[in-house]
């Protein structure tokens, strides 16, 4: 049967229909930052209406930490969830079926390992976006709980910072407007295409510490290649731009870097995947 799967990121909220690695439909809902988990929840509920009676199940790949059902916020800056709110609970009683839960990244990193970039040896994903979300399969299994948070920890570099607020798209926002040239991302990205210095340079500097981060997984855990996702990590140019940084790295400390190849579905079919496993 099909599974209601639902990515709720810290922009956007993709709600899909998903068989095996099958998308049979899919909804984009803008993610309200300041509304909160129930108005989420509620806004998925009437955006899959339609969709009612073809699902047995739900599973969710949401951003934050999921426990025992509960979900929280690790870095309010990406999404305010509130401390432990209970996303399984109301998401069975919202849509009458088992429902199943597990961070965003830890989702895609299972997706792209089973049915994508992955080829089912170990895998480590990177998803850039909002924030940087991290997910680690290693001999089959994902790891769970706060393992793979990448883009929470805190490098001697950044201070107080965590590593995310100094990579992501949010951050590049910010720094085009401190460099006087307000823009989001996909403009910063055109820009950097284009040649213009004060872009190149913001795709540059976020795209160089994601190389140091892939670094410093290929000796935490070897795996057999990083896939790399998410909206800033997809852009043109972006994948292109951590390479030349890791360039002339000796082979054993060279990560192999693969662009994620389910793309912005890797975390509903991992969710779904997931999901189908507790049976
Ligand atoms: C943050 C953290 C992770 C998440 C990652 C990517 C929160 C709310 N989120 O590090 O759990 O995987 O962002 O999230 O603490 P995205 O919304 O950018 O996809």
């Amino acid at each position: 049967g099909a599974t209601l799967a639902i990515d709720i990121g810290g922009t956007k909220t993709l709600a899909a229909l998903v068989r095996g690695a099958q998308v049979l439909g899919k909804t984009t809902i803008a993610t309200r930052r300041e509304a909160g988990p129930d108005a989420w929840l509620a806004a998925i509920a009437e955006h899959t209406k339609s969709w009612i009676g073809q699902y047995g199940r739900v599973g969710i790949a949401a951003t934050g930490f999921i426990d025992d059902g509960r979900w929280s916020a690790l870095n309010p800056a990406t999404l305010a969830i509130p401390d432990g709110y209970p996303l399984v609970a109301q998401a069975s009683k919202l849509f009458g079926k088992p429902s199943f839960a597990f961070n965003d990244a830890q989702a895609a990193a299972w997706g792209e390992h089973r049915f994508g970039a992955g080829a089912n040896e170990d895998t480590v994903f990177l998803t850039i976006s909002t924030g940087i979300g991290g997910g680690v399969v290693v001999n089959g299994r994902p790891l769970l709980g706060v393992a793979g948070h990448f883009g929470l920890l805190r490098g001697p570099t950044h201070g107080q910072s965590p590593l995310e607020d100094v990579v992501s798209g949010r951050w590049m926002a910010a720094e085009a407007a401190r460099a006087g040239h307000p823009a989001e991302a996909p403009e910063i990205f055109r820009k950097a295409r284009e040649g213009t210095g004060w872009a190149e340079a913001i795709v540059t500097q976020s795209a160089s510490r994601v190389a140091l981060l892939c670094r410093d997984i290929q000796m935490m855990f070897a795996p057999k290649r990083i896939v790399i996702g998410g909206g800033i990590g997809l852009a043109a140019g972006y994948l292109e731009a951590i390479g030349v940084q890791l360039a002339g790295l000796p082979s054993h400390l060279a990560p192999r870097l693969v662009a994620a190849s389910l793309g912005p579905h890797a975390g509903i079919i991992g969710a779904a995947d997931l999901a189908g496993r507790h049976r």
